[in-house]
């Protein structure tokens, strides 16, 4: 029985640790879900928010999931395929 509840754990902390697809990392970091990660949302994520600048091309003081994707700390940090 406790090596079912570990190996358990085990999993869960796996799936935990999967990177994030871009689109799951925009609803993570957009809390009011308009399709933006503005700065105020970005505070959350000190690594974001210190590349913030670099992401967010057009300098409109947030971060598209499009800005997300081509950045390097996109890159970085997401599983892309494409
Ligand atoms: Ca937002
Ligand atoms: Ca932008």
């Amino acid at each position: 029985m406790r090596t079912t509840i570990l190996a358990l754990a085990a999993v869960t902390t796996f799936s935990a640790a999967a990177i994030p697809t871009s689109q799951e990392f925009m609803e993570k970091m957009d809390s009011d879900d308009d399709g933006f990660i503005t700065l105020r949302e970005a505070v959350k994520n000190t690594d974001l928010l210190r590349e913030f600048g670099d992401i967010d091309i057009n300098e409109d003081g947030k971060i598209s999931e499009a800005e997300l994707i081509s950045s390097d700390y996109g890159r970085e940090v997401l599983s892309l395929s494409v």
